[in-house]
């Protein structure tokens, strides 16, 4: 029998309300939902991260399964299976017959100039909804950013706190009087402050048989695949959430960009690849944190800087990322152009903060922002490493990457490589940044407060010789000004030795092998 309409339902759009199920005839339309090879490999995506989807991806399957609503599930190990979205939906509309096909517009620019191809190819209409699952549509992005100078993320989150209405008074004031608390948000952790385990899950039998799969034909990737204890659930990621609120919370502001030895989690959330999956509602998740303010639960400092990351920079980085692809990927602005290390994939670094970071992700497919911008991205951006190479890492190391979060972030923010679109200045740091924010100096061979010689810390060296690299392109940065007027000090033989000592710390870098994973 021939159907009304297939909708194809993509791995990171595991959520009831999507945009492309909104209308869906349980009696007459189908729900399309593929595991496919392809999606498994564009990049060499870490074990947990395939099995995280794979699995939720059979969760929601069965949800909607359970409510009634036929589901055409085709799974990795299929073997008629075409390995791609494009294979597998024609496979479909041979099988059903639809009079169309619905789909809400992917995350990623990759998918969509593929999907704007398939109506052609099919002979049938392809809707393409619009994913309301954001607080700004990308139109209205483009809207707020026409005619601007230059986009700044403290704008747009001011004009989405107005528009949103969270934490704001009844006469328009933001609550508290202040937009932003981000300087009471820059702690150490104290020795005697514990952070809470992560809330984690035991596989049931639907995970366990993914884990096989992903452990037989993705075992190479880079990563542990187990132990495996992430939510599949949309339920399950609610309670990773609900923890976080009791448990972390109220501290999340202080610690925010902190980092230590062997803690891998902190009071972060950990709950960025539920939200890019669909498992959670950001709307909802704002709304939680605001009444644990209201509520008394939480001070101002840990819950605007926890709005502000979800309201502010997962929206800007959105909007970005669709208003400049797709030669926003192409930009090299500081001509960086040396191969990825091999550490980034080993993590077998005597870098301290780099071992710490990488193992980390190694492990769980997670590190917290302040590793992935100070840490691993800091050292790529003074150590001048291909954009693409780099951003191809982040896109695969981390269970919450897709590309329109990953891009502008390590591209943009960490990278510089737009030139400045996305950030005002680099976030180039010397070794004080990581010894002020963190406990991995007094664990490394290394000493910070050394640039040069045998036991100096390589960040030293790095962070004034990209400043002399960069000169030409960043001196007349107004942002940039303190670090040249104390270079305009130095000794010109202390910058030659400086010079010196980082062209042969990075003539001793071993590259990657292309495509290494
Ligand atoms: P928390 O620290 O608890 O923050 C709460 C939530 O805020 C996150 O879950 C996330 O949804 C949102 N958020 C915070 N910062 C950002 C940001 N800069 N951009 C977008 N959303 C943000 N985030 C991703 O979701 N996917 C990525 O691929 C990704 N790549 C990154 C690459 C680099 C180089 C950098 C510097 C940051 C990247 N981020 C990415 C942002 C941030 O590091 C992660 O969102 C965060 O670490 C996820 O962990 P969490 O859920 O514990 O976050
Ligand atoms: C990341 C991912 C992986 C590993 N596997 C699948 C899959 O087998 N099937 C699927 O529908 N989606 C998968 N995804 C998520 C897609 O890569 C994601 O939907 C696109 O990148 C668009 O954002
Ligand atoms: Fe990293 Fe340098 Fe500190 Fe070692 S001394 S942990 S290399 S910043």
């Amino acid at each position: 029998m021939s159907v009304d309409s297939l909708r194809f339902v993509l791995g990171d759009q595991l959520s009831p309300q999507l945009s492309s199920l909104a209308d869906l005839d349980p009696k007459r339309d189908v729900v399309l939902m593929a595991e496919v090879v392809e999606e498994c490999t564009y990049v060499g995506h870490h074990p947990k991260k395939i099995a995280f989807i794979l699995s939720a991806m059979r969760h929601f399957a069965a949800e909607l399964s359970g409510r009634g609503i036929q589901v055409d599930y085709v799974k990795l190990d299929d073997p008629d299976n075409s390995g791609s979205f494009a294979g597998e939906l024609e496979r479909a509309v041979r099988r059903h017959r639809p009079s169309q096909v619905v789909v809400t517009e992917p995350g990623e620019y990759r998918v969509l100039a593929d999907m704007e191809t398939w109506s052609d190819r099919l002979g049938i209409p392809v809707e393409i909804c619009q994913d309301d699952r954001f607080f700004c549509s990308r139109s209205d992005f483009a809207d707020w950013a026409e005619g601007r100078k230059t986009l700044r993320m403290e704008h747009f989150y001011r004009e989405m706190r107005k528009k949103s209405g969270f934490l704001m008074e009844p006469d328009g004031k933001p609550v508290g009087d202040r937009w932003n608390y981000d300087p009471e948000n820059r702690k150490r952790l104290p020795k005697d402050v514990t952070p809470p385990e992560p809330k984690s899950f035991k596989p049931d039998e639907v995970t366990r048989e993914v884990l096989d799969l992903v452990e037989s034909r993705f075992g190479d990737h880079f990563g542990d695949l187990e132990p495996f204890w992430f939510a599949v659930t949309s339920a399950q990621a609610e309670k990773v959430f609900t923890h976080f609120v009791k448990e972390a919370l109220a501290r999340f502001g202080d610690y925010q960009d902190a980092m230590a030895q062997d803690r891998d989690t902190l009071f972060h959330s950990l709950i960025g690849l539920y939200l890019n999956a669909g498992l959670l509602d950001p709307a909802k998740v704002c709304r939680r944190v605001e009444k644990a303010y209201r509520d008394g639960d939480a001070p101002i400092n840990a819950v605007e800087g926890y709005i502000r990351q979800i309201l502010g920079w997962r929206e800007f980085v959105r909007g970005i990322y669709w208003l400049k692809m797709p030669d926003y990927a192409e930009s090299n602005a500081l001509e960086a152009h040396r191969p990825l290390p091999a550490f980034y994939w080993t993590g077998e670094t005597d870098m301290n903060c780099l071992s710490q970071s990488i193992g980390q992700t190694k492990r769980q497919a997670y590190a917290h922002h302040i590793q992935r911008l100070m840490v691993t991205g800091n050292f790529a951006l003074l150590a001048g490493v291909e954009p693409k190479e780099v951003c191809a890492w982040y896109l695969a190391v981390y269970a919450d990457a897709y590309e329109w979060v990953e891009l502008p972030n390590t591209h943009g923010m960490a990278l510089h490589a737009d030139g400045g679109y996305l950030g005002s200045k680099p976030y180039a740091a010397s070794g004080k940044y990581i010894q002020r924010m963190s406990d991995y100096c007094a664990n490394c061979r290394y000493d910070v407060k050394e640039t040069l010689g045998e036991t100096a810390c390589p960040f030293n060296a790095l962070y004034w010789n990209f400043m002399l690299e960069q000169r030409e392109r960043l001196q007349d940065n107004p942002r940039m000004a303190m670090p040249y007027r104390n270079l305009a000090r130095m000794e010109p033989k202390r910058i030659e030795a400086i010079r010196r000592q980082a062209q042969s710390f990075l003539e001793g870098l071993e590259p990657a092998e292309t495509g290494a994973s």
